[in-house]
């Protein structure tokens, strides 16, 4: 096991971590396997039918007839019927992915890209320092938790003091500078883009553990170390890993801020 973990990691949607991607595997495998279903039986009917009236001598003329009302009603309804329940699946499960539920407010992180790294802010400490961390995003487990996604670069700054009633978010993309980048944790959740001049919103709702992500738009020279973790902690030990320094420093290398310690 430990000698896995300290080779690959694992980044497969298909090995969910959470909520929202429990919802997209439901709907992928649904697809998935309707489409194999359907692949399967549509090559066998054409194997039948190549073998079962294929030409046998010169002289041997198939069968010839037109206008089978029948059976052109059958081959337009049923691809019709199988499309649109896929069609409602999909849309059934879709605003479960998409809408960010109103109790993730409380949990709102702001997700900073730039070129070549993330910073995650998590608001204010009451001196009015910012409590970010970089490249780890700490969430609390089994907890909804909302992300504005935004780019800035040089020669923008994420601004000091705020707005009055404007987010960080909204603060940031006011600006608007920056490259595209893209936010992917594929056991958690959907992509996300971060644009310049635009607040994009995800949620996401881990299970205890260590995640791992990166940026997925290519922004420049430095794309590939735009590597993202994200470490779902105990609901009290995540309190102390990023709003428990008085000063508002998240500390990495701090016992609270570990998966599966303290
Ligand atoms: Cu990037």
């Amino acid at each position: 096991m430990n000698l896995l973990a300290a080779c690959c990691v694992d980044t497969s949607p298909l090995h969910s971590g959470g909520t929202v991607d429990d919802t997209m595997q439901t709907v992928f495998t649904a697809v998935f396997w309707s489409s194999v279903a359907l692949g399967v039986i549509v090559a066998a009917l054409l194997l039948y039918a190549m073998f079962r009236f294929r030409r046998r001598s010169d002289d041997d003329d198939p069968e010839q007839f037109h206008g089978n009302t029948r059976l052109e009603i059958a081959w337009t309804l049923l691809p019709l019927v199988v499309f649109l329940a896929l069609f409602g699946f999909t849309a059934a499960h879709m605003p479960f992915i998409n809408d960010t539920p109103a109790d993730a407010a409380p949990n709102t992180v702001t997700v900073i890209g730039q070129q070549f790294s993330w910073t995650f802010d998590y608001g204010a400490t009451s001196s009015g320092k910012r409590i970010e961390s970089f490249t780890t995003l700490y969430v609390p487990e089994n907890t909804d938790v909302g992300l504005q996604i935004v780019s800035t670069d040089p020669p923008c700054k994420p601004p000091t003091t705020l707005g009055n009633g404007q987010t960080l978010a909204q603060a940031i993309s006011a600006e608007g500078c920056g490259v595209n980048h893209s936010f992917y944790v594929p056991s958690l959740a959907g992509q996300m883009n971060a644009i310049p001049g635009q607040v994009n919103t995800m949620w996401l709702n881990a299970r205890p553990g260590t995640y791992y992500g990166q940026c997925t738009e290519l922004c420049g020279v430095g794309h590939a170390k735009m590597l993202i973790t994200v470490i779902s902690l105990p609901q009290n030990q995540y309190q102390s890993c990023v709003f428990g320094s008085p000063n508002g420093t998240i500390d990495p290398t701090s016992p609270a801020c570990q998966a599966g310690g303290s």
